[in-house]
């Protein structure tokens, strides 16, 4: 094995350690507990689903050492927690376009966590296509230790090409080259208009139902 080997063989194995990945394991948990909470009380407010689905996921070491190659960093475990914003990654799918607007809203007048970073993908969505809001937040795990948390925010049908994108084209690492980009860009396209009108269709629904309930 040569040293480059390794260098990356000990980073794989200090990745995947207990003691490395409890804190992001708690702090994934933590997020989803606060969301979760944030969905009950909301959801009772508005009368309807406010977030459909909440899950989270541990990025594998085979992960974060793809993303810290990629990144030209150098591969070692401190640059990996400074750098890597989505060790500890949640995600969650809301029915409606404003909803995601609204939990960011939420999140910033939380006092737990603290906003890092917000890339919004939903305005101005990546070359791919790709269409989703992350937030990057500090989450308290224990006594003074807090570790960064990506929350992934989008809708359902959002989530639905991210998903199948993901598995056929981003994952496989050859975007630039592959022959079904521009239907998928088509399909983001269609699915950004799908979105828009299912609110429309819901502000007016709400306007009908709240019409119907003052005339009895
Ligand atoms: P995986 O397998 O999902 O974990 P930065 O946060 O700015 O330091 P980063 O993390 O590259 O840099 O930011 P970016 O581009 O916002 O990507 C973060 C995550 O968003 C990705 O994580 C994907 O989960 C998702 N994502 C970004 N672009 C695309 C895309 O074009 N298609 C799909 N389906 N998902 C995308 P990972 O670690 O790259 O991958």
């Amino acid at each position: 094995m040569d040293t480059t080997e390794e260098q990356y063989q000990g980073f794989l194995k200090q990745m995947g350690e207990d003691s490395f990945l409890v804190p992001y394991k708690e702090a994934c948990q933590r997020t989803e507990q606060k969301l979760a909470k944030i969905n009950d009380d909301y959801s009772r407010r508005l009368g309807r689903t406010f977030i459909s689905q909440i899950t989270f996921r541990i990025k594998t070491p085979e992960s974060c050492l793809n993303k810290m190659l990629k990144k030209k960093y150098h591969v070692e475990k401190e640059t990996a927690q400074e750098h890597l914003n989505d060790i500890s990654g949640v995600r969650v799918v809301c029915n409606f376009l404003d909803d995601i607007y609204k939990l960011v809203e939420i999140l910033k007048e939380d006092d737990e966590v603290e906003i890092v970073k917000t890339k919004d993908y939903v305005k101005k969505p990546k070359a791919s296509g790709y269409q989703s809001l992350h937030v990057i937040v500090l989450v308290p795990v224990k006594d003074t230790l807090k570790k960064k948390v990506e929350i992934q925010i989008r809708t359902q049908a959002m989530n639905f090409w991210a998903v199948v994108e993901h598995h056929f084209v981003y994952k496989k690492g050859n975007y630039g080259k592959n022959e079904f980009e521009k239907d998928l860009r088509e399909c983001a396209k269609a699915i950004y208009k799908i979105d828009k009108k299912m609110l429309l269709l819901r502000e007016r629904m709400e306007s009908a139902q709240a019409i119907e309930q003052k005339t009895g």
